[in-house]
């Protein structure tokens, strides 16, 4: 069995998806009648489609028969996916490229963990898919972060131990379920956030070739 393995969320780690999942949510919204700010969006980060769906419509005080909420779901990802039509490398968030080959050139294998079932063709557009020897996305899993499920899919795919993993999150909930797993977990964001993990940098750019030598150290 090989010893470790790196493994990178997207949404907020790899792009900032974030604001095209919010500019969609709150068409829906503005739609059924209620606005919905970027502070509300906040909380939407790492979750599942449809628990976002349930989450802007407590927040409306809206309910709605399992047919319009079906229709609602697919009714914003249509939106979502127009944005992301339009993306292009651009959209790489600072020094992920660098990171992503700094861990290829040390032979470490490396998966993506994500909730979002568009993970597939926004790694395309951004054309880093060669990077990813497994990927793993929320049409994989049956049990959204925090449970630890889509990570420890990941340690499976790449053939090493959970213990032997690291993963790079920007969510509560995902940083989470990376301790859930017995993982090394390093936030991408706000120190005062994601204050569970195990270091936390506000990006990529903070983080150089020695501090990665030294995670490889640990996991190895
Ligand atoms: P989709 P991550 C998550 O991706 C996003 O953070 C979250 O806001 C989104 O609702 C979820 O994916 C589902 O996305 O609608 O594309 O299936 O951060 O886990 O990469
Ligand atoms: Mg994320």
């Amino acid at each position: 069995m090989r010893k470790a393995g790196f493994i990178f969320d997207l949404d907020g780690v790899i792009v900032d998806t974030a604001k095209y999942h919010y500019l969609a949510w709150r068409k829906l919204a503005n739609e059924l009648g209620f606005e919905f700010t970027k502070e509300q969006n906040e909380m939407f980060k790492g979750v599942s489609r449809k628990r976002c769906l349930e989450i802007l419509l407590d927040i409306g005080g809206v309910t709605a028969t399992t047919e319009q909420f079906n229709r609602w779901l697919v009714e914003k990802n249509e939106d979502y996916l127009s944005y992301i039509e339009k993306m292009d490398e651009s959209e790489i968030l600072p020094d992920v490229n660098r990171v992503l080959s700094y861990l290829k050139s040390k032979d470490i294998p490396i998966s993506l963990g994500s909730a979002s079932k568009n993970a597939i063709p926004i790694l395309e557009k951004v054309k880093l898919t060669d990077y990813f020897d497994t990927v793993v996305d929320g049409n994989h899993v049956t049990k959204a972060k925090p449970d630890p499920e889509v990570f420890l899919i990941a340690a499976k795919q790449l053939g090493v131990l959970a213990h032997n993993c690291v993963v790079f999150e920007d969510a509560i909930a995902g940083i989470e379920a990376a301790n859930n797993a017995n993982m090394v977990s390093i936030g991408i964001g706000d120190v005062q956030v994601l204050t569970e993990a195990d270091y936390v940098f506000n990006n990529f750019t903070e983080m150089d070739a020695s501090f990665l030598d030294r995670l490889i150290g640990k996991v190895n």
